[in-house]
């Protein structure tokens, strides 16, 4: 079986070449292909291809293992390790040229379940401005080889980031969040790609992040990052919309944030 940093390695390996496929593709020209749950929720072309890279390299390089993806689902390895990819975290920005997209790659062990896998090895590869942050369980996170740590809150409050989900029904209950959390910022952040606002929390660049309603492949990877650089990443019950609660800091900020974003 494959080391923990085996692992890495080949996660970092097809992350690099995925990303430098996503960007070429950006600089030709990007198709919509489809929207899926709602309007805004658009897949390209490129996030099908990129995908299909993915894919690729691992049935050749990791036959056993299972996948979990979001453009082509799931598929049940034997291993006892799945593979959680998301081929262009931030889409929408990806569509209208702005630099925030990664190629998020995950492997864990265990049960393919967000609340129950072991996250083994982790990359988020933002093609546009050549950053890999990465990380190995128990072995640290980094930024292109060097490592990360979150930030110290300072007097001023949190830099936190959030998100909304595509479906408008959804809004006003995330702006109520907003609005209980904004005592605890100094600022928000509405980046639009999950993967980065963690990675982004491991590097210190955030003091913290919390959005509903993420898919495993958007927060696989950035959890383990910022677990590794010594922040907390933990999930809160579904809202009426079934949508779960992820949240992202420091460990002095965390209790604080997770309350605030709860539903009251
Ligand atoms: C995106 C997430 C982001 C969220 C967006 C979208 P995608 O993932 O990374 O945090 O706010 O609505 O879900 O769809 O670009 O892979």
């Amino acid at each position: 079986m494959a080391s923990d940093r085996d692992l890495h390695d080949l996660a970092l390996d097809i992350a690099r070449e995925a990303g430098a496929l996503a960007l070429r593709r950006r600089t030709e020209g990007v198709a919509i292909a489809a929207t899926k749950s709602a309007l805004a929720d658009i897949v390209t072309e490129a996030d099908r291809e990129v995908e299909a890279l993915v894919r690729a390299r691992l049935a050749a390089e990791a036959p056993r293992d299972g996948f979990l993806g979001e453009e082509t689902g799931a598929e049940v390895g034997e291993s006892g390790l799945t593979w959680v990819v998301d081929p262009i975290d931030g889409t929408v920005n990806y569509a209208y040229g702005m630099p925030q997209y990664a190629v998020s790659i995950a492997v864990v062990a265990g049960e393919p379940d967000p609340d129950r896998w072991e996250a083994v090895a982790a990359a988020v590869y933002a093609p546009a401005v050549d950053e890999m942050f990465h990380a190995v369980r128990h072995d640290g996170a980094y930024l292109d080889g060097a490592r990360l740590r979150v930030a110290e809150l300072t007097d001023a409050g949190g830099l936190i980031a959030t998100g909304f989900g595509y479906d408008p029904s959804t809004h006003a209950g995330d702006l109520a969040a907003v609005g209980r959390v904004l005592p605890l910022a100094r600022d928000l952040r509405r980046a639009g790609a999950a993967s980065l606002d963690l990675s982004y929390v491991a590097a210190g660049r955030l003091d913290g992040y919390f959005e509903r309603g993420l898919q495993p492949w958007d927060h696989a990877a950035g959890a383990l990052i910022v677990r590794e650089a010594g922040g907390r990443f933990g999930r809160g019950d579904a809202d009426a919309a079934g949508r779960v609660l992820n949240v992202a800091a420091a460990p002095e900020l965390y209790d604080r944030l997770f309350a605030a974003a709860l539903q009251p």
